[in-house]
């Protein structure tokens, strides 16, 4: 985990300056980031993706998620960056999910605009919590980038109807078009989504950073989203009391213990489950029989 000063490096002083990304950050509700990562961390970040990215989650395999037909969703990536979240989000917050995607090419808005519903909005009625993401492409974006409507955050967050799709004020659009390592810090509750058509598989990451004590919706509990970080015991060295703090050490806010999740798919997990069973007895027979078929031949 490094301080801002080094995630910096090429921060320049005159149109990026700390402040003026601030200020950019309040007014529009994003901001992209001067290069955060060098070249070389970006590549272990695109090989370890990569890596997860070549099977579906199962058994001993740690690979990605799948949950609808447009991406795969890779879990608990490594939460790498620690930057001027502080600065723009306040003292509370948390880094509260690590995870990336690759989106498939597609016409279709299978996600829409959208500003990210993540708390109880029954219990919490007052200004709209700040949270913020950010993104980081693993790939050069040159279709299927992430678009915001500049401006439009700080209203309660929530998935929009096709009239108010059609209201979208298209010109305060920012489209993030970009090669891979650009990186966009965004109030997740303004009007976003990515974009159509995508013409060539996209892979990125999002960090979100949250108070975690401000509640959850039901949703996100039942589906144990939000969890504590799992972290990597490799690159938990020389890390401040501030980086532990805002890795979410200690804090048990949202920590279930014992959480079993629900399954959509029980049936189908099952039938798997005895497919897999009965390949592992046919393999064992057949290394018996083989064995022994050995043993004879050697006999002879
Ligand atoms: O994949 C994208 O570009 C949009 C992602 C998004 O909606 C989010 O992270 O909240
Ligand atoms: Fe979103």
């Amino acid at each position: 985990m490094s301080s801002t000063a080094t995630l910096l490096p090429g921060v320049d002083a005159g149109t990026s300056s700390p402040a003026s990304l601030l200020e950019q950050f309040e007014r529009d509700g994003l901001v992209r980031l001067p290069r955060l990562v060098s070249d070389d961390t970006l590549r272990g970040m695109q090989q370890a993706f990569a890596g997860r990215l070549r099977h579906l989650r199962w058994n001993n395999v740690d690979g990605y998620e799948r949950t609808e037909r447009y991406r795969f969703m890779v879990q608990d990536v490594l939460p790498l960056v620690q930057s001027l979240i502080g600065q723009f989000v306040g003292p509370r917050y948390v880094l509260c999910e690590a995870k990336g995607w690759r989106s498939l090419p597609t016409n279709r808005d299978f996600h829409g605009w959208h500003g990210d519903s993540w708390y109880d909005q029954s219990r919490v009625t007052g200004p709209v919590p700040r949270e913020v993401k950010l993104a980081i492409y693993l790939t050069d974006v040159r279709s299927g980038a992430f678009q915001y409507i500049k401006g439009s955050h700080g209203k309660p967050p929530h998935h929009l109807s096709r009239t108010e799709t059609d209201a979208l004020p298209l010109d305060r659009m920012e489209e993030v078009l970009g090669p891979a390592g650009t990186a966009v810090l965004f109030d997740t509750s303004g009007i976003h989504r990515q974009g159509i058509p995508i013409r060539e598989p996209r892979q990125a990451i999002f960090y979100n950073y949250h108070d975690p004590a401000v509640p959850l919706q039901q949703e996100d509990v039942d589906y144990y989203r939000y969890h504590p970080l799992l972290l990597n015991a490799a690159f938990l060295g020389g890390l401040s009391a501030e980086d532990c703090r805002a890795l979410g050490f200690g804090e048990q806010a949202t920590y279930q213990p014992g959480f079993i999740r629900r399954s959509e798919h029980r049936g189908f997990e099952a039938f798997l489950q005895h497919l897999y069973e009965a390949r592992l007895l046919v393999g064992e027979w057949s290394s018996r029989i083989g064995g022994r078929a050995l043993r004879l031949l050697r006999r002879r």
